[in-house]
């Protein structure tokens, strides 16, 4: 595999930024490629079964698709300069947590953000959307752009952000950045020196959107400097954090990261509690055939449950489960000192369930889309 990997994604996407962030940060040669070529067309698009991206595409023909089973596949391949995973178990796991709270934990303030102030954003949405057609772009291609940014606007309500909760959602959000910055002044990235899985993941909702679309990032860079510079340090080959001649490296997990973890059992734990019992109640299917009917639809079900003082309603779906399964996973395969090690860390912050939070169903991925273990 000597030729350059092809990266099917955009700018604007955000599962692009996770997968560009790795291939940056690990020094693997690749060629970032919008996914609207004829090849795309005619030969990924017809095995992925969906518009969806990142894709991946190597000079042998394989295709992968999700973020996480391309850095995988990518590991896999020892192509990782320095391994997304920590080696100490422990901190895999932490790892593995952020991950799944980075890929899914952030959706409701970066689709807020991104899709709420349209006169204050419209204009740079819709050139990342269709900024790639040119100048010169014909009518009906312009309206292909409209009807994209339609399809994703329109996830707002199974997102469960509407009149009713951006109050909440907008609080929630300020109280994370003040948390993560009270972190990225002091240490460059998650674990300290270099990034790791978690990092990765917090660059899907953290960067595309909250860091580059107008209103959110004003408010980023206002209010957390130094997240912003994470982002942009995240973009970076090189460690980049010259900025910050205060920082030494230490074998400690930096203290600060305990606060995020707090944060994340205040406010995503309730939701996948909600998850579970949504799935718990469904009857599931035969191993392999897809979770969900119309796999382009991605929906399990509908809950609620308390973020903070609001309810919120949203959609159920199929990734969630599979990204939670690599923590319960973890956990379960650790010897008993390193569970009691694991709950040490997160029972204080009120975590520890997480852990074990496992439905009867398993998901899986097969043929790039989630089908029933
Ligand atoms: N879990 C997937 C999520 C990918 C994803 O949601 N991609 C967005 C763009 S950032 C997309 O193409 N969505 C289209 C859709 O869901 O219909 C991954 O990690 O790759």
């Amino acid at each position: 595999m000597t030729a350059p990997i092809t990266l099917y994604g955009v700018k604007i996407s955000m599962f692009t930024g996770k997968v560009r962030s790795y291939f940056i940060k690990q020094g693997i040669p690749f060629t970032e490629v919008a996914p609207v070529s004829e090849h795309f067309a005619q030969i990924v698009l017809p095995q992925i079964g969906r518009r969806i991206i990142p894709v991946i595409e190597i000079d042998d023909g394989t295709i992968v698709q999700d973020t996480t089973d391309i850095i995988d596949f990518l590991e896999g391949r020892g192509l990782a300069r320095q391994s997304a995973y920590p080696t100490d178990p422990v901190r895999k796991l932490l790892a593995l947590i952020l991950e799944l709270f980075g890929d899914e934990g952030l959706l409701r303030p970066a689709m807020h953000y991104r899709w709420n102030f349209p006169q204050l954003t419209g204009h740079f949405i819709s050139h990342g959307f269709g900024g790639w057609q040119g100048p010169d772009a014909s009518k009906e291609s312009k309206a292909q752009i409209k009807n994209t940014m339609d399809k994703f606007s329109g996830f707002l309500p199974a997102l469960g952000v509407s009149v009713d909760t951006t109050f909440e959602i907008e609080r929630a959000y300020g109280e994370l950045l003040d948390v993560l910055e009270a972190h990225f002044v002091r240490t460059p990235y998650l674990f300290g020196d270099s990034p790791n899985i978690g990092d990765y993941g917090m660059m899907c909702s953290l960067y595309a959107h909250l860091a580059r679309d107008p209103v959110p990032s004003s408010l980023m860079k206002n209010r957390a400097p130094s997240l912003f510079r994470w982002t942009e340090r995240m973009n970076a080959p090189h460690a980049d954090y010259s900025d910050m001649p205060y920082y030494t490296p230490s074998d400690e997990l930096p203290d600060t990261l305990g606060s995020l973890f707090t944060y994340i059992a205040n406010y995503f734990l309730p939701e996948l509690r909600m998850n579970i019992e949504v799935m718990d109640a469904l009857e599931g299917g035969e191993s392999g055939s897809p979770a969900t009917i119309n796999p382009k639809m991605s929906v399990l079900g509908f809950g609620a449950f308390n973020h903070g003082e609001t309810k919120i309603q949203c959609a159920v779906r199929p990734i969630r489960f599979y990204m939670l399964q690599r923590v319960t996973d973890c956990f379960a395969a650790m010897d008993a000192d390193e569970q009691k090690a694991a709950l040490d860390y997160l029972t204080p912050r009120g975590l520890a369930p997480l852990l074990t939070l496992t439905s009867r169903h398993r998901v899986a991925r097969q043929n790039h889309t989630e089908v029933w273990a």
